[in-house]
Order: C-alpha cells, then sequence, then structure tokens
C-alpha cells in the first residue's frame, strides 16, 4: 500500500545469498517429469523414472496482472539435478506469445546452458554460472538445462504482457539436445 509521504519497508525483497524471493504476491509452481511428457528424447528411461519427482521451482513477482502492457515480471528457476537417459533435466522451454517480448536470464547457483533458437532456426547455447547475464532476444525460443550435479538457480525478469507459447517448440521441435557424452555436456543435432 502507498502512503502519501512515507518512508515505508519495501514489498518484496531478495534474499542475496540465494536470491529467494519474500513478498505479498509471490507465485511458486513446480514442474513433476509427469508433466514434462514429450520433451526427452529417451521415453524408455523417461517410463522407467518417478513421474512425481520435482524437476523445477519457480518463484514469480507478479506486480500487475499477467498481460498487462508496460509491467514486468521478476522470477527465478531451480532445476534438480540429473538426467534422463543421457539428457540432462532442463525446463519445457517456449516462446513469448507475443513474439518481440525480450526477457533476461541470470545465473544465480550451479552450473547448466541456456539453450535458444531464432526464427530462422538457428540454434546456439551459452554456458550458465553464477554471475553470467543473458539477454534473450524477441523471437527467440529460450530453455535451460542443469548440466552439474548441484541445483541449478537461474533468475529472471521479462514483460508481463509477455506470456508464454509452448506448443511453438513441438511443432518444429526444438532442434538440439544437450546430452552428456563420456562425462562433458555436448550438444547434438
Ligand atoms: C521463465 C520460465 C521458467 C520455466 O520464468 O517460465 O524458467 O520454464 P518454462 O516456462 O519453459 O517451463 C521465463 O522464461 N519466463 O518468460
Ligand atoms: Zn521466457
Amino acid at each position: 500500500m502507498k502512503i502519501h509521504n512515507t518512508i515505508q519497508t519495501p514489498e518484496y525483497k531478495i534474499d542475496l545469498s540465494n536470491w529467494g524471493l519474500s513478498g505479498s504476491s509471490i507465485l511458486v509452481s513446480e514442474k513433476r517429469l509427469g508433466q514434462l511428457k514429450g520433451i526427452f528424447f529417451d521415453e524408455e528411461s523417461f517410463e522407467a523414472m518417478d513421474p512425481e519427482q520435482v524437476i523445477y521451482r519457480v518463484q514469480v513477482i507478479q506486480p500487475v496482472q499477467e498481460g498487462t502492457e508496460g509491467g514486468l515480471f521478476f522470477g527465478n528457476t531451480t532445476i534438480m539435478p540429473g538426467k534422463v537417459g543421457n539428457e540432462f533435466f532442463m525446463t519445457r522451454g517456449h516462446l513469448h506469445e507475443i513474439g518481440n517480448r525480450a526477457e533476461y536470464y541470470w545465473g544465480i547457483i550451479g552450473q547448466g546452458v541456456l539453450i535458444s533458437k531464432d526464427r530462422e532456426g538457428k540454434t546456439w547455447a551459452e554456458k550458465m554460472f553464477p554471475g553470467s547475464l543473458h539477454y534473450i532476444d524477441g523471437y527467440t525460443v529460450h530453455r535451460v538445462a542443469n548440466i552439474g550435479n548441484t541445483p541449478l538457480k537461474f533468475g529472471a525478469c521479462w514483460p508481463s504482457d509477455a506470456g508464454h507459447n509452448y506448443d511453438g517448440i513441438y511443432e518444429k521441435g526444438f532442434t538440439v539436445r544437450l546430452i552428456e557424452k563420456e562425462g562433458e555436456p555436448v550438444i547434438i543435432e
């Protein structure tokens, strides 16, 4: 609540040791393995795993309603360490519903890889580590994989009207995958 001419305590706080968020309207969600059907290549290994296993958790501050033009959302995602077959645990990945909306990601804890795909179908990847900063341009599919043995946490800030389109990535598929080969993360087509 804004009280005229007073010095107030801010509504939101970040615990700078782990970027955990606290405040009034923080949404928390989690994705379990069973909700990620179809995104991992090795379906046999997928079926053999516990569908209730939590793969990632998301915290988001939504100071304005989703869809509001001009607002900003601020959040973080924690991806557990692990693999399905030899493919690292990762987020579903998406395009923004309003295609030109960009986003910042930054590494907080752990080791990861941000995998991107642009409109022309070009794919590339960037290392994520504590302090890495990533500008994700509009019209770019984005997904993050945890390539370490510990949880990977990254921050995100994006426009409140961006929206999430998860179907687009299935139409043509995400043409690259991040797998472990001889102990090292590698990208394969
Ligand atoms: C992030 C993502 C979050 C989860 O907040 O939504 O990391 O990934 P998926 O949405 O792909 O499951 C973001 O990119 N917001 O725009
Ligand atoms: Zn996004």
